[in-house]
């Protein structure tokens, strides 16, 4: 019994030592983060990314009021940005990402315009 436990001891510590090791080389490995052009030109609250947070955003998150990331409606495509040609999905339009649309992602438009 005694043994078994060491055993699995030694195991859980291995795989750990495996775990943080691995973490470790992606991180030398892998290249610096680039930049996401999208993010950094445009507020996230310009949600048809036309360079301005206004009205149009607004209305937008105002049309799908009440969804949530649980229902059908938070995957579907409700409208394609100004340039770029990109799809927006009902959850582009979650601000503050407590997964649902509200008044609280209206507001924080309001507060960004
Ligand atoms: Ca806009
Ligand atoms: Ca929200």
């Amino acid at each position: 019994m005694n043994k078994i436990f060491t055993t699995s001891i030694i195991i859980s510590i291995i795989l750990l030592i495996i775990y943080f090791t691995s973490g470790f080389l992606k991180k030398i490995l892998s290249p610096a983060p680039t930049i996401n052009q999208s993010t950094s030109i445009y507020k996230s609250e310009d949600i048809n990314k036309d360079e301005k947070v206004d009205t149009t955003d607004e209305d937008i998150i105002s049309k799908q009021l009440n969804c949530k990331k649980t229902e059908s409606c938070w995957n579907k495509v409700i409208g394609k940005t100004l340039n770029g040609d990109n799809p927006i999905y009902t959850f582009d339009l979650d601000m503050n990402g407590d997964e649902k649309i509200d008044q609280l992602d209206v507001n924080q438009i309001l507060n960004a315009k």
